[in-house]
């Protein structure tokens, strides 16, 4: 459990870094972490525009950056929404926010 999540952590924070705040992501790394590491959940929606809107409704306090929380509720979004049964989604789904990430 522990190392899937500290991958997950290890992920963000390589894309978090590029720019900006090393411990955010703003919307040109979201957009490379997305079109990256989710390329099917881009294409399947079909909409260029997807990325924006999502970006604007895990930024919940409109700030233009995901914080680590804000990144982590579409990681469970996915994981139950896909209703995936592979050890990592469940993990992720029980999993709580590893505490120090805010
Ligand atoms: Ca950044
Ligand atoms: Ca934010």
């Amino acid at each position: 459990m522990e190392t899937a999540i500290s991958t997950l952590v290890t992920q963000f924070k390589v894309f978090a870094g590029k720019d900006g705040s090393a411990s955010t992501l703003s919307k040109d790394e979201f957009h490379n972490l997305v079109t990256s590491q989710l390329p099917n959940y881009v294409k399947n929606s079909g909409n260029a525009g997807v990325i924006d809107e999502l970006m604007g409704s895990l930024d919940e306090n409109n700030d233009g950056e995901l914080t680590f929380s804000e990144f982590w509720q579409l990681i469970g979004k996915l994981a139950s929404k896909q209703g995936c049964k592979c050890d990592l989604c469940i993990q992720i789904t029980h999993a709580k926010v590893p505490v120090g990430e805010e």
